[in-house]
């Protein structure tokens, strides 16, 4: 044997001796992971995923690298493909509202059950509670493995034909919705005609009148300047909210080392919380900016009252009922629990 062959071998043992004391050596790394969302930045949405990009590459030491591809392209725009494609290993991570993996996980419909929770603090005693607990179980179950809550944040109500102040008001109003056949049911319990579509079909839509009106969080609001849309009048309703997960394809996070996968899932814990404050910014009494923005382009906004909000509560009454059964009655229960808790 040649001294040179020797000094291979050994080199070669030293690299199998290492691969079994370490479960995932930095070779087993992709290049660039994957990761799928909806909205891109300056959307909080986009910008929350970027900042778990950000830490995770520096306290990784570039060990890994994470690409947020925007606008569901992963998926061609099919948004609610965006779970399944993370089962089949298209999509490596990814920050997910839970509206969009409705279809695959039921049990996340949850957060669409109208007028569940009233504010931020019931909607964080869900997702920090119990509740957010057994949904996590859940979605672990199916070879998706969840770090951490973000927030895309409560869905209000606009349109470009007049101001909506009763269930009335939105008689034959057509309405895009998104993901699960929950939103159909609420708007068609409320006397609109809901259309179902994809963000990207949206806007469209929206600009040529072939929808009247749509739901979304207040910052995807102003990020997407929906008053060009012709979107001019809103009603903030806040009747249901979608947090966001951020999530990493099971065969993915077996590869990381205990040490990496610490790292990636203290970035998106924090990133969450940053995502949440940008979402939450703007929108509240003691920091109306946002809203002054949206009246600034001179869209009528219209608050409801906690009576005319009873009005639309009653009317979808039957579709919650219906639907906590689909989701779960312990799962729902446990969640109003948490929401009378948080009072
Ligand atoms: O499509 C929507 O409305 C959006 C961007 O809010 C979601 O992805 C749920």
């Amino acid at each position: 044997m040649t001294t040179r062959f020797v000094s291979a071998l050994a080199a070669g043992l030293a690299v199998l001796a290492l691969g079994v004391t370490v479960p995932a050596s930095a070779q087993d790394y992709k290049p660039e992971y994957k990761v799928s969302t909806v909205l891109g930045a300056p959307f909080p949405w986009g910008l929350s995923a970027e900042r778990w990009a950000d830490l995770v590459k520096e306290r990784t030491n570039g060990r890994i690298v994470m690409k947020v591809y925007p606008g569901a392209q992963l998926v061609g725009g099919d948004q609610t493909k965006e779970f399944t494609s993370m089962r089949q290993g298209v999509i490596d991570m990814a920050v997910g509202s839970t509206i969009n993996w409705s279809p695959q996980v039921k049990e996340l419909n949850l957060f669409a059950l109208p007028f569940l929770m009233p504010d931020h603090k019931a909607m964080d005693a869900i997702t920090e509670g119990a509740p957010g607990k057994t949904l996590f179980e859940i979605v672990a179950q199916k070879d998706v493995v969840p770090l951490a809550w973000g927030e895309n944040g409560f869905r209000e109500l606009s349109n470009s034909k007049r101001d909506v102040r009763t269930p009335d008001d939105l008689k034959g109003l057509k309405i895009r919705v998104v993901g699960s056949p929950l939103f159909n049911e609420t708007f068609t319990a409320l006397g609109a005609n809901p259309t179902q579509m994809s963000w990207a079909d949206a806007q469209p839509a929206l600009s040529t009148g072939a929808v009247d009106g749509q739901e979304n969080p207040l910052s995807v609001f102003v990020a997407a300047k929906l008053h060009t849309l012709g979107q001019n009048h809103l009603t903030l309703w806040g009747y249901v909210a979608d947090p966001l997960i951020f999530a990493v394809a099971a065969p993915v996070w077996k590869t990381f080392s205990p040490e990496d996968q610490k790292i990636v899932r203290e970035a998106a814990i924090e990133a969450g919380v940053y995502g949440k404050r940008l979402s939450r910014s703007g929108i509240t009494d003691e920091d109306p900016a946002t809203l002054k923005e949206i009246e600034g382009h001179g869209v009528s906004v219209v608050v409801l009252t906690p009576e005319e909000k009873k009005a639309f509560q009653k009317a979808t009454k039957p579709v919650y009922d219906k639907w906590k059964t689909r989701i779960g009655k312990d799962l729902v229960d446990a969640a109003e629990k948490a929401v009378a808790e948080s009072r």
